[in-house]
């Protein structure tokens, strides 16, 4: 049996971004502020009461503030008045915004060639519909042709992480690089006259996701991209879904959520587990599901680091109701991992065997978990990409309230499909996502193809 053979490159991609530390100006302690320069009153939107707020700077009525140099040629006058009439009429030649290390970067408009790093800016430029102006992508993205049916036929560039071909990425003449890391120094000095971008696309904060890094990101793409309306559209509906979730979590009293132990899936001779900080979107998808994670007690549980090495005898003592196992596909350093999984499979027998072998361990025979059949293995993709967090927390709270649970996952995950991705993709066929699915009746899964239906029933969790 081939199971994971790559495991630390499988954690790769998961712990990149080892910095959290993005410094933004914010006009109030919880208000949201579109970082783009030309923003003059700080809050969400580029429009004529920017221009008003900069007369009144001018005019000396009004105190300048950091975004009110529009065309950031260090001063505020009238110059920057028309640039920001450029920027609501979508005419700019130049574009500056704080990208998500709140660093000013100036992008040249408009942009009409990207090559686009890993699933999240993948999926932005879909969701944004703007496929067309993508010329590469990386390898990830070549690798996912379910999920990016245009952009996977790219020029492939190979993967971006540790030792870029440099040579290839400027072979295609791009405007701009959107980066998955926020580690963007190297490629900015190897890559002239290509504007290099991270975005912020990686720290969605499910908890907070009005003013999150992410969805600043989404928004200044939309400007980046002259894509204001469908940024928006989408940045509504990802809002008001997790606020669905987050209702209906906090009806739920403290003492009825069960523990989970959330993990990267370990490699057969690996002895030791990597659980996940506070800050890694997977301890929110858990708290989102009205799930408690058992790393909350953990000392390293809210420093910055996304993972955290445990040993099974912490495991054993912490003893979770649940256990959910994250496998990934494809890394951004370019793996292709077993067992497969995602939008590109539709075979559930690897993860389904993977879900065995972990739980024929004899260190965790006698977990609870375990014992009730309450291990899940969790596909990437219900984590990764841009809007995922949500559509995995939304299965996830079907696992640990059924009754409760709000959203309907798959059909949240059906529209995301068609509506955002513009994909004719049947989630009843196809697609490798969590295991045991749920089991909707009547032949219906969610989760895993309808096809797998007697083997869910069979590995069918003890209910709680
Ligand atoms: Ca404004
Ligand atoms: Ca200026």
């Amino acid at each position: 049996m081939r199971l994971i053979q790559y495991p630390l490159a499988n954690l790769v991609l998961f712990f990149l971004v080892l910095s959290y530390a993005p410094f933004l100006p914010c006009a109030s302690a919880s208000g949201y502020v579109l970082h783009v320069f030309g923003n003059a009153n700080l809050d969400g939107i580029v429009d004529q009461l920017d221009i008003a707020s900069i007369k009144s700077m001018i005019d000396g009525s009004e105190k300048p503030t950091d975004l009110a140099d529009a065309n950031f040629d260090g001063k505020v006058d009238q110059a920057d008045v028309y640039q920001v009439e450029d920027i609501i009429n979508g005419t700019e030649n130049n574009l500056t915004i704080l990208d998500g290390n709140g660093q000013p970067i100036t992008i040249k408009e408009p942009v009409n060639r990207v090559v686009a790093e890993y699933l999240d800016n993948a999926d932005l430029m879909q969701i944004l519909k703007k496929t067309d102006v993508v010329v590469g992508v990386d390898l990830a993205v070549a690798k996912s042709p379910a999920e990016f049916p245009v952009l996977s036929t790219r020029t492939n560039v190979g993967a971006m992480h540790k030792e870029p071909d440099y040579e290839k990425v400027l072979s295609q003449n791009p405007d701009l690089l959107l980066v998955f890391s926020n580690v963007t120094k190297d490629k900015q000095a190897n890559l002239p006259g290509v504007s290099v971008l991270f975005a912020g696309l990686y720290y969605p904060d499910l908890r907070n996701p009005e003013i999150s890094a992410f969805t600043d990101a989404v928004r200044k793409m939309g400007y980046i991209f002259n894509a204001r309306p469908e940024a928006e559209e989408y940045i509504q509906w990802h809002i008001d879904h997790l606020a669905k979730l987050k209702n209906a979590t906090e009806r739920i009293p403290d003492d009825e959520k069960p523990t989970v132990l959330v993990a990267a899936y370990p490699n057969a001779d690996e002895k030791t587990l990597f659980t996940f900080a506070q800050i890694d979107t997977l301890t929110s998808m858990i708290e989102l599901a009205g799930g408690r994670s058992i790393a909350a007690d953990l000392p390293d549980f809210m420093k910055s680091t996304y993972r955290i090495e445990v040993d099974p005898e912490w495991v054993i003592s912490e003893d979770p109701d649940y256990i959910v196992l994250l496998v990934v596909a494809t890394t951004y350093s370019g793996l292709v991992l077993e067992p497969p999984s995602g939008y590109d499979a539709d075979n559930a027998t690897g993860i389904i065997q993977a879900r065995e072998a972990f739980m024929s361990r004899p260190e965790y025979s006698n977990l609870t978990a375990v014992k009730n059949g309450r291990v899940y293995i969790l596909s990437g993709n219900l984590r990764n990409d841009a809007s995922k967090g949500l559509i995995g927390a939304a299965y996830l709270a079907r696992i640990l309230h059924p009754e409760q649970a709000e959203l309907e996952p798959e059909a949240l995950h059906q529209e995301y499909l068609q509506r955002f991705m513009d994909l004719d993709y049947d989630l009843d066929e196809h697609g490798v996502f969590i295991y045991p699915p749920l089991i909707k009746g009547e032949g219906k899964l969610a989760g895993v193809p309808d096809s797998y239906y007697e083997a869910a029933e069979k590995d069918k969790p003890v209910e709680r």
